[in-house]
């Protein structure tokens, strides 16, 4: 199992990298734009998180994007991977507040750039930064009317550069939207969350210790709400179906790209392997994070029966008599079923999972208790920057074939997985490179042992840029960014030649200091 191929990938693989419109462009309010929730959440003062950093600025890939041009074509990418940011095109997030040509010229010009460099692009629709206008008026995804505004600005998007743009993303990574951004707190617009328990909060984890999740897990969901996070996710997925069709209807035959949504994953191993209960606990766990999105769009149009029932068991213990997890009615279902021509996978990480029960504790119910299962990475693993990133690269594997049996063999693109080093790491990121060494190699095993459909991969990050509520503490990219130089030049790290190596040739390539 553990040994390593040294053999191609299929010739026409995807070879990428990605970034996302909120964390790299800066220019947050230049030629119109209008604010989004990221610029709100991190001009809050004092701020609540990010130590104080933002991303007005981040890699100003808006003003130096042929400088990201110039290591695209560098590293031999096939495919890049951006976002679109919304308010830079509607300042309100409504069609009547645009388009800017400002945001309409920029991002043609670098689809051109792109096309013209025989790159494909990969284009999220929303990787997080929804204009902060819609948030104020009616709660953002909290409320189903986001699916309108959503939908109008899709649909713009496809007219506008729909001709050139082959991958379509409607939303990156729905699970951290709605987990963080509508219960936790951690992320935007950090809905329902208020600033006292935020701050409480933030003290509590940097006081806890990552290691042992039991306690670390119940200190987070003491802020979780219930419902939120479950409306949020909701409003997400019928979004996401309305643009699905709204493509599939009036732009597929003419433009012939693909549409697709991009899930995160963690995969979720039992803690002991032979015992049923942790077994169940992490087809539990696994059902609850990536079921919730994947079952309505993949699969049987609707929620995880598992989710159903433990949130309706869990709300009658609190007397609750109102639907949390929100139903679909028939229709909706058939409308969700079979959206997503590709399965857009992030991965970065694996957790044991154990059953668990502390939801009596809680002053109400919380989307984390509602699972029954705690879980985290294993202290013995080796880690990363990130609190939550433990390097499994057997995970990537056992996810990838689960997939494949949950969903009925779906196409694959890998849309991110990397790893972070500290804000105070350099160029020689052999960390990095290890990383990417093992998971691509479980990759590869997966399409030729396991025949599963990968078709493309796609590294987090092309460069080093403002990591969500850990600022630029977390350095994720293949180039080094320097964020007190006012150019904010990109150098190649270590890690960025060995990758070239990799998507350059297809083939696994050993590390220069490997035997
Ligand atoms: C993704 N987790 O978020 C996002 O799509 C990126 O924008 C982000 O920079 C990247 O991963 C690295 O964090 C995640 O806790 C956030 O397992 C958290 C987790 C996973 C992915």
């Amino acid at each position: 199992r553990d040994r390593f191929y040294y053999e191609k990938f299929p010739s026409k693989f995807a070879w990428g990298s990605a970034t996302s419109a909120y964390q790299t462009e800066g220019a947050w309010n230049v030629h119109g734009k209008g604010e989004s929730i990221w610029d709100n959440y991190s001009h809050r003062a004092p701020c609540w998180y990010m130590r104080n950093q933002t991303g007005d600025v981040a890699c100003d890939s808006y003003h130096n994007f042929d400088d990201d041009l110039a290591i695209i074509k560098e590293l031999g990418l096939t495919h890049y991977r951006f976002s679109l940011s919304w308010s830079r095109l509607f300042p309100d997030g409504k069609l009547t507040s645009g388009p800017l040509p400002d945001g309409v010229r920029y991002y043609n010009d670098v689809i051109n750039k792109l096309i013209a460099a025989n790159v494909e692009p990969m284009v999220t629709l929303f990787h997080w930064d929804l204009p902060q206008a819609l948030q104020d008026e009616f709660g953002g995804f909290n409320s189903s009317k986001i699916i309108l505004y959503y939908v109008d600005y899709a649909d713009f998007c496809f007219s506008t550069f729909g001709d050139r743009i082959k991958y379509w993303i409607t939303f990156n990574a729905p699970y951290e939207y709605c987990t963080q951004g509508h219960g936790s707190g951690t992320l935007a617009p950090a809905y329902g969350v208020t600033e006292k328990q935020q701050k409480s909060m933030q003290t509590q984890k940097y006081l806890a210790s990552h290691k042992y999740h039991v306690e670390l897990v119940i200190v987070k969901c003491h802020y979780s709400p219930g419902e939120g996070v479950y409306y949020a996710a909701h409003s997400i997925i019928k979004s996401h179906a309305q643009a699905y069709h709204i493509y599939n209807n009036t732009y597929r035959e003419s433009q012939k790209g693909q549409i697709g949504i991009t899930l995160n994953s963690n995969w979720a191993d039992p803690m002991t392997r032979t015992d049923l209960e942790h077994v169940e606990a992490s087809q539990r766990n696994l059902a609850f994070a990536t079921g919730w999105f994947a079952d309505p769009i993949f699969g049987t149009g609707d929620y995880p029966d598992i989710m159903r029932y433990n949130v309706q068991n869990i709300s009658e213990f609190f007397n609750i008599t109102h639907d949390r997890l929100p139903k679909f009615t028939e229709a909706e279902k058939l409308l969700n079923k079979g959206t997503s021509d590709f399965f857009g996978l992030n991965h970065y990480t694996s957790h044991l999972v154990v059953p668990c029960s502390y939801y009596q504790n809680l002053d109400g119910p919380t989307y984390d208790s509602d699972q029954l299962t705690c879980g985290d990475g294993c202290a013995e693993w080796l880690s990363s920057a990130s609190t939550w990133l433990y390097q499994v690269p057997w995970g990537i594997r056992k996810l990838l074939i689960w997939i494949k049996r949950t969903y009925g063999d779906p196409v694959i693109y890998i849309t991110e997985n990397g790893i972070s080093e500290h804000f105070s790491d350099g160029l020689d990121d052999d960390i990095r490179v290890n990383y990417y060494k093992n998971y691509i190699n479980e990759v590869l095993k997966a399409i030729k042992e396991d025949d599963v459909n990968v078709k493309g991969y796609t590294a987090w990050s092309l460069m080093d840029n403002f990591e969500w509520a850990e600022g630029y503490s977390e350095r994720f990219g293949l180039h080094w960014v320097n964020f007190t130089d006012p150019e904010r030049t990109r150098i190649p790290k270590k890690s960025a030649s060995y990758y070239r190596s990799l998507a350059g040739s297809g083939t696994y390539v050993r590390p220069a200091d490997e035997p």
